[in-house]
């Protein structure tokens, strides 16, 4: 921070989405004035989008919550922190007691993954609770990618992104990272690299249902069929392999199945596929080429590729292609970013490692298997309600808005006014807090340090970026992960009245003691003392991080006192090849044909002449909103109406739907009602409606977005419509009915 004349400049990195860019804010009398991009950030260079100067609005929001809430006879009146803490204590407990430890369910949302605070402490209260009914929305979301990752190279985490400043030919499949900004890929102002792309003779192809705002700054824009991108990419790899342009380049040794996956293939012709996905097959042979020939490629799928019932068998597909190209973990492919803390792929022995395994636990209903701890946010429901031994009877919401977010929602909201006891972590009461019983409010982003824990292996360019608090908390206000440690405690059977910092400080010499001898941790705990909560776990991340300080070891390494330093963050340089340093499978290889995702196969396969259903409804993001949770800002709300459907004219005539007239949309009984918008964006057959709205429902606060409210979404959806393997609910391609009203 730097003061002149009353005014105050402040750094910090935005924090609303994956871009993670660095902003600049003026503050005068502890208020924002003003808020731009730091053009000094290592990271995005001045970038900013509508969202990052909206964090004033969130600041200021009158309805942002401030105290907590209990609701006392069915209606919500505020309490002190001590009130509130002791009604979890009362009610939380004896719910355990009862039923037992998986009575309790936890679900975590997006904004929790951008809050370390909330984030690093998210392990000790799942462990303290002790139930095996955890669900975030990992399964609404990257699911897919992070199992086909974790068994491709042992880590789920280990996502390689593409070396967008050196690649010649870029393929998006499924993602609008114009718009989204980027998602596992963190990769601010995409546009500009894009352009630049360009500029260079590079080639940019987007393959979209619709044609979106990257797919017009694209070279090329191919409209595919929902949820037939698993066919397009198998038509690919077969080309690669029937024309002879495998080329394996120096990761030929580090990679395990290529017999395996050549094998596999020969259901997939080019031929074959392309009715499915309706992409010619002389288009699929023409990219397998131009993919295999162009000495810099990279393939890159998000949202579109996730949320389908192949979703991993697609996100498998993508590195297949890029190994197969000779493309993976080379400059100008898709490569694996190097963080400097937190990651699985940066500690214990290098090369090697335990790999990933699902399916440890079914869920009690319909015995989905458990990845990566936690089971599909589309049992949620059931789970509450289907009665018997392990019932669940109590949730904690954290930083999640399923109501609004997951498939069949309102199914979710009837199951939540069911429950026992609800606590929400949240900072709004809206569409799910409002079924709480407790809700304790988040301090201002502004008022808390953090880091981008998740984010930082997924940068196109590696960096050490870190945000003190820019405003102190008001009196009183806990911080999150002092919130969670109480928590923890309750469930502990501990008490809410407990010592935050004693017991912060227990757990932390109980995790160091696990990994150093006695005398080492008193040295380590010693040398971290300057920091509290999250902000000493990440010293101790960064320090025994690959660029640490390793406590000394290595005096010009880093740690978070050098990194808090520098405002504008460290640059630690282009992203550089990794394998097989970063391999932590069993076999020390990249396993290119893992047995899950062959056997997978074999349904794909079964599934290759589905016929394609007349109308599908698919989502789309957009630039001022944020999934459910920013309609509320002012600066974001205003100009014209967003939650509109969109419809091919050719559609629309059929149907009988003319622009700005009302449609009913109709999916197996559930049905939403939505304003059309007549596009030729559109692949004909499909329609799209952008998620998280449907603000209408009663008991909210959220006066601005009540104003406006849209139409939900995932009002439509099935909640039993799965990728069998990862859990990923299906959000896209689902087939639809829709009539004019009136
Ligand atoms: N149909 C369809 N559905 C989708 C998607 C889609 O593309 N199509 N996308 C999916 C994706 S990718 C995601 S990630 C999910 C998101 O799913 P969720 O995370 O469940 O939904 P959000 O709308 O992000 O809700 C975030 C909640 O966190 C609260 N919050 C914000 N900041 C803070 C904070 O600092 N502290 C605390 N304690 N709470 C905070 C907000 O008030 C809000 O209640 O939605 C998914 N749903
Ligand atoms: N402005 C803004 N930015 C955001 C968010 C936001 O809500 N608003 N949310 C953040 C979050 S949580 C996430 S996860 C990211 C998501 O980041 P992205 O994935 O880049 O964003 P989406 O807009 O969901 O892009 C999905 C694209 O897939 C297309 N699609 C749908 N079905 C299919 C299909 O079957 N096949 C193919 N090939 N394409 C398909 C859609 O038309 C859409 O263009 O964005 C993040 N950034
Ligand atoms: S793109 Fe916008 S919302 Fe995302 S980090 Fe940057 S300023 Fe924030
Ligand atoms: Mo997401």
């Amino acid at each position: 921070m730097t003061s002149t004349g009353g005014e105050t400049i402040a750094h910090r990195i935005c924090s609303f989405c994956e871009a993670c860019c660095g902003l600049e804010l003026k503050l005068r009398d502890g208020k924002v004035t003003g808020i731009r991009g730091n053009a000094n950030d290592v990271l995005s260079q001045g970038y900013i989008c509508p969202k990052g100067a909206a964090l004033k609005d969130l600041h200021e929001d009158p309805d942002r919550l401030r105290k907590p809430l209990i609701k006392r006879t069915g209606r919500f009146v505020e309490a002190t922190w001590q009130e509130a803490f002791a009604e979890i204590e009362h009610r939380l407990p004896d719910v355990m007691k009862r039923y037992g430890r998986n009575s309790v369910a936890s679900v975590v949302g997006n904004p929790a993954a951008h809050n370390f605070g909330l984030l690093l402490y998210i392990p000790r209260l799942a462990r303290a609770i002790g139930s095996i009914n955890i669900f975030t929305a990992s399964t609404l979301d990257q699911m897919p990618k992070q199992l086909s990752s974790g068994l491709m190279y042992g880590a789920w985490l280990s996502i390689p992104v593409p070396d967008i400043e050196r690649t010649e030919f870029l393929m998006i499949i499924g993602g609008n990272p114009i718009i989204s900004n980027g998602s596992l890929w963190t990769v601010p102002d995409f546009r500009g690299k894009a352009k630049a792309l360009l500029a260079r003779g590079g080639k940019l192809v987007v393959v979209d249902p619709r044609r979106t705002e990257t797919a017009e700054a694209a070279s090329r824009h191919l409209f595919i069929r929902p949820r037939t991108d698993a066919f397009f990419l198998l038509g690919i790899v077969h080309t690669l392999f029937e024309e002879n342009l495998v080329r394996l380049g120096r990761l030929e040794e580090h990679l395990a199945g290529v017999e395996l996956l050549a094998a596999a293939m020969a259901p997939f012709s080019a031929d074959e596929v392309a009715p499915r996905c309706g992409i010619s097959a002389e288009t699929i042979r023409e990219l397998a080429r131009t993919l295999a020939r162009t000495e810099r490629a990279a393939v890159y799928g998000r949202m579109g590729a996730c949320t389908q019932e192949y979703g991993t068998l697609v996100n498998w597909l993508i590195d297949v292609v890029n190994a197969l190209t000779g493309h993976l973990d080379e400059p100008g492919g898709s490569m694996f970013p190097k963080a400097p803390a937190f990651v699985a792929n940066i500690s214990g022995q290098p090369g090697i490692g335990r790999g990933v395994i699902t399916g440890r636990r079914k869920n009690r209903v319909s015995g989905a298997p458990e990845v990566m701890g936690e089971f599909p946010i589309g049992c949620l429901a059931e789970e509450i309600e289907v009665p018997g031994e392990g019932q669940v009877k109590a949730l904690i919401s954290i930083a999640t808005n399923p109501v609004l977010a997951a498939p069949n929602g309102l199914r979710l909201a009837a199951a939540f006014e069911s429950l026992e006891f609800m606590v929400s972590l949240d900072i709004y009461l809206n569409e799910t807090t409002r079924h709480a019983d407790v809700i304790l409010p988040g301090c201002s982003q502004l008022e808390s340090s953090n880091y981008e824990v998740g984010l930082s292996q997924f940068v196109y360019r590696n960096v050490a970026r870190y945000s003190p608090a820019t405003l102190p908390r008001p009196e009183g206000q806990p911080a999150e992960w002092e919130n969670m440690m109480r928590l923890t405690a309750i469930a502990l059977g501990k008490g809410a009245d407990i010592d935050v910092d004693k017991m912060d400080d227990e757990f932390l010499a109980d995790e160091i003691r696990g990994r150093t001898s006695g005398a080492d941790t008193e040295a380590v705990l010693h040398a971290l003392s300057r920091w509290k909560g999250p902000d000493r776990l990440l010293d101790l991340a960064i320090r025994r991080g690959p660029y640490g300080d390793q406590f000394g070891l290595n005096p010009e390494g880093l740690n978070l006192e050098k990194v808090a330093a520098e405002p504008n963050g460290i640059d630690l340089g282009p992203l550089a090849p990794r394998v097989p340093e970063m391999l932590r499978t069993p076999s020390g290889k990249i396993e290119l044909a893992p047995a899950m995702l062959i056997t997978d196969l074999k349904r794909a396969e079964a599934d290759l002449a589905r016929p394609t259903p007349e109308l599908v409804i698919v989502g789309r993001r957009q630039l001022r909103s944020n999934n459910s949770w920013m309609h509320n800002l002012p600066i974001l709300a205003k100009g014209a109406f967003r939650c509109t459907v969109m419809v091919n004219p050719e559609d629309a005539k059929r149907l009988g739907l003319s622009n700005r007239s009302r449609a009913r949309i109709c999916c197996d009984g559930r049905s939403i009602e939505a304003q059309v918008e007549l596009s030729d964006e559109m692949m004909p057959g499909v329609v799209s409606l952008p998620h998280g709205w449907g603000h209408d429902l009663p008991g909210l606060k959220l006066t601005l977005a009540a104003e406006r409210p849209g139409a939900n979404l995932n009002a439509l959806f099935d909640d039993a419509m799965r990728d069998p393997l990862s859990g990923n609910s299906v959000l896209s391609g689902v087939a639809i009915e829709m009539t004019p009203i009136g």
